[in-house]
């Protein structure tokens, strides 16, 4: 599913993140930037260990931001690893956190002059984001921020399983 809103393609798919050829993926990472399973073990794997070094430099990032570290083996110049709320039953801020971490990634990438990123469904995994929550807050943050001067073209959801891909487009349909 696609739309063209102001300047900027929202597009979902279905499909593995590491494979895209956006300027930049989003990493689902953890907060010490250890690596671990999920979407961040396969861009690890994917990227090769180049992506691991520039990580143990930065040495973290704090729930809810984003850095940023070259995209390695990848198709994706740039990896912009950011970090989702661990979801403990929706009470402990962990909608602004992961709308945070949305919003600071999408500024990361424009403030590098990035013009398309691709995103997993952060926090929807190992971190147990109720699935329809995580799909609004992503679009909503997602749509809020385009229009006015971000250069951002493209910003594409990649979804890994059917499930969560017809909650997203069930979602952006919503939305609009
Ligand atoms: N492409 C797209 N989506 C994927 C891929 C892929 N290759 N692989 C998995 N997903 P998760 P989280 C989906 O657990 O919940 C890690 O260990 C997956 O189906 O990767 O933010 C980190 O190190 C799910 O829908 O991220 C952290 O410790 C979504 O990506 C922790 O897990 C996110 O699932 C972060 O947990």
């Amino acid at each position: 599913m696609e739309v063209k809103i102001k300047n900027t393609v929202i597009s979902i798919v279905q499909g593995d993140i590491t494979r895209q050829e956006t300027d930049a993926i989003a990493n689902a990472a953890n907060a010490r930037l250890a690596g671990g399973g999920g979407v961040d073990g396969a861009i690890h794997r994917a990227g090769g260990p180049s992506i691991m070094e520039e990580c143990r430099k930065i040495g973290g990032c704090p729930t809810g931001q984003a850095v940023i570290t070259t995209g390695g083996n990848l198709k994706a110049r740039y990896v912009i690893h950011t970090v989702g709320p661990i979801y403990k039953g929706g009470a402990a801020g962990e909608a602004n956190l992961l709308k945070s971490a949305y919003l600071e990634s999408l500024k990361l990438a424009s403030a590098r002059k990035l013009r398309s990123i691709a995103f997993p469904a952060i926090s929807a995994g190992a971190y147990g984001y109720p699935l329809e929550e995580a799909a609004h807050i992503a679009l909503k943050t997602s749509l809020d921020y385009i229009g006015g001067d971000t250069g951002i073209e493209c910003i594409r959801f990649v979804l890994f399983d059917k499930k969560l891909y017809d909650i997203f487009c069930e979602e952006l349909r919503r939305l609009l």
